[in-house]
């Protein structure tokens, strides 16, 4: 095997089931990643599939013959620009057809064809009937959701006109889309165009490539994920602060373990419910167990955590070491970021992997298929299974003890809330602090682990780099539980690793220096966000005025190049770690570095280093804070008692 030279993981937990798979003979993704040399000439987008005629390799690389073009006549930038944009067609795709999959949900419940679902945040449907134009009336919700679940649903195959939530960014952003001819008539559309212009023989520009990926991924951000976030938000009720619990810890030794893995919340929303019924409880202690114990897998986990403080298992990485420690009795899969290998180390346990979407079938698991007409008999099935396989836990049981506290649930709405007041809603607070400089900008962190860098590492190292300079971090996903794993999602984290500025403000209003946004779909809501921060005042007219920026400093999935993409698309420099797609073409690399921040006002960089990456988002905020006047105040950010009080007073 060959020999790693980054260390596997920071997280003790992670390591000890490392250990034990070593010892039981299981083989995890840690250990593939040792054994799998990465393509350079693929890893730097310089390797072309796209028909018969190839795979075409087109970087010379030590020991390599350089070829200049493709077969077909296609060049390095070309090659590199249509892979690069196919990735955004994959990221945009998964998210968007996990926005319609919601839509679909949400239309036959407001029908009446979905038993279990009910509407839980009435507001929010009212508000964006407003927004969508939806005659509200003497109408009953169930009417108005209808209308909202169509008009959702028409959104994917929309062939003409923009997307409905571009009118929620920015004026300037708006019309800045429309001038650069990047407005996304439909998401569907433009994931297709994606496909069709990167086929062999059409659009061989790699201006005109990248300009149709940016596109798509507006078509992502501020449309299949945006519907994703705000229908289920309806749906399943807007997150408000819960406290939650993350690590491998939170599974029991005593109680059926029941892990839920995944995107879409749908069916996980009704298990929640379901293994609570006091039937299925009376069933677990007849077969020896003392209850039930749901936890969570990536995404589907941090939508139940944000909604119901179901605690987190753990991130990506986590998913094959959660079946080493022999303690999970089922784990119930839905879409997105599950590996193959599950049905097979569950072999080496006693575990049953349960795969719910027609969309997601895994050889070697059992699936019981999701049906939103009969949601209920489905969780039933799930909880069931979980519970009788309890009796067949063998003795190799070993659970970490590792878990860490953490505060969740916060929404686009909860943050205006916290900051504003129930009767003065609005981010003003946040803006003032960052104008006076306590705060001196706000970074969304997210993305996922890869195991080509430190599990949970570069995460942790950029978010505690950022807030120790005052930087204010948001972040979804995996990145999220990285940090919070490390307890940098309490408000005691403020004290502990936050500068005086941040920390003051912290404490003032009583949030966690680093907060959870929620799920990969809820990358939308840092859009949002970002858009109330222009519209309260004060720094700019603009997304790419504000002192912000975007990272994913593990990332791994084609999804993350669509949420950086739609990042840079709405003005936020948005650095990448570990390893970046298009280094074989400096032409596109360049393109995407520098070229793209006078079009879009937004910019990509590389930077594998989290610290070094930490200091230039950091000096990009600083950047931006001088471009709007500000960057005089953070020069007297020494508090006396009178700046105390003014702060309390906020
Ligand atoms: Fe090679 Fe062109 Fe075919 Fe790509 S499309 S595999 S570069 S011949
Ligand atoms: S789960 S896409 S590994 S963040 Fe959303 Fe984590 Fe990345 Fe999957």
């Amino acid at each position: 095997m060959a020999e790693r030279k980054i260390k596997k993981s920071v997280d003790k937990a992670s390591l000890d089931m490392m250990e034990k798979a070593a010892r039981d003979g299981v083989t995890t993704a840690f250990d593939r990643a040792g054994e799998m040399s990465q393509c350079a000439i693929g890893a730097a987008g310089s390797c072309c599939k796209n028909c018969g005629m190839g795979p075409c390799r087109v970087l010379g690389v030590k020991g390599e013959e350089e070829a200049a073009r493709g077969i077909c006549g296609a060049t390095a930038e070309t090659i590199a620009a249509r892979n690069f944009i196919r990735m955004v067609a994959g990221g945009a795709a998964a998210h968007s057809d996990h926005g319609r999959g919601v839509a679909e949900l949400f239309l036959a419940a407001a029908k009446g064809k979905a038993p279990g679902y009910t509407i839980r945040d009435e507001q929010k449907l009212l508000q964006l009937a407003l927004e969508w134009g939806v005659e509200i009336g003497e109408r009953s919700n169930q009417e108005i959701a209808v209308d909202i679940g169509e008009i959702a649903l028409a959104e994917f195959g929309k062939q003409e006109g923009e997307i409905r939530f571009l009118s929620r960014a920015p004026l300037k952003r708006q019309e800045l889309w429309r001038r650069e001819g990047v407005a996304p008539r439909g998401i569907d559309r433009e994931i297709v165009e994606i496909m069709h212009r990167t086929h062999i023989g059409v659009d061989q520009d790699y201006h005109s490539l990248l300009k149709q990926g940016v596109r798509a991924a507006i078509g992502d951000g501020w449309g299949g994920s945006m519907i994703a976030t705000e229908l289920q938000d309806i749906l399943f009720g807007t997150p408000a602060p819960v406290l939650g619990r993350v690590n491998l810890g939170v599974l029991k030794k005593d109680e059926v373990n029941l892990v839920i893995h995944g995107h879409e919340p749908l069916l996980s929303e009704v298990i929640v419910a379901v293994a609570q019924d006091p039937e299925m409880v009376s069933l677990a202690k007849a077969k020896g167990a003392k209850g039930i114990n749901l936890s969570g897998i990536c995404c589907t986990a941090n939508e139940i955590l944000m909604r119901h403080g179901v605690p987190l298992a753990g991130n990506f990485l986590q998913q094959e070491l959660a079946l080493v420690t022999g303690a999970v009795d089922a784990m119930v899969v839905d879409i997105q970021c599950i590996m193959q290998s599950l049905p097979d180390i569950a072999q080496c346990y006693h575990t049953k992997i349960i795969t719910t979407s027609p969309k997601a079938r895994i050889p070697g698991a059992l699936h019981i298929e999701f049906d939103e007409h009969n949601a209920l008999e489905g969780a039933k099935a799930i909880v069931r299974t979980a519970i009788e396989n309890f009796p067949n836990r063998g003795n190799n049981i070993d659970i970490p003890k590792e878990q860490t506290d953490m505060v969740v649930g916060f929404s686009h709405e909860t943050i205006n809330y916290l900051l504003g007041g129930l009767f003065r809603a609005s981010y003003r607070p946040l803006n003032d602090n960052i104008i006076n400089g306590r705060i001196r900008g706000v970074a969304g962190v997210v993305g996922c682990n890869n195991p080509r860098t430190t599990h949970d590492s570069d995460h942790t190292s950029m978010v505690k780099e950022l807030i120790k300079n005052d930087v204010l971090v948001i972040q979804t996903g995996c990145s999220a539980m990285a940090a919070a794993k490390l307890g940098l999602m309490t408000p005691e984290a403020a004290a502990k690793y936050a500068g005086e500025g941040l920390a003051s403000v912290c404490e003032t209003v009583g949030i966690p220096p680093v907060l959870h946004l929620g799920s990969c779909v809820d990358n939308s809501r840092i859009l949002m966000a970002a858009t109330a921060m222009v519209k309260d005042g004060g720094l700019g007219d603009d997304i790419s005025d504000l002192p912000v920026a975007g990272a994913a400093p593990e990332w791994m999935s084609e999804k993350a190049i669509s949420i950086g993409q739609y990042f840079v698309a709405s003005g936020v420099f948005t650095v990448f770690g570990v390893t970046w797609p298009t280094l074989g073409s400096d032409e596109v690399t360049k393109h995407l570095f520098t070229d793209f921040e006078a079009a879009y006002g937004g910019i990509w960089a590389f930077e594998p280093d989290p610290i070094k990456a930490a200091h230039l988002m950091i000096s990009h905020i600083d950047k931006k804070r001088k471009a709007l006047g500000i960057d005089k105040a953070r020069e007297r950010v020494l508090y006396d008692m009178e700046m105390r009080r003014e702060l309390e007073s906020v």
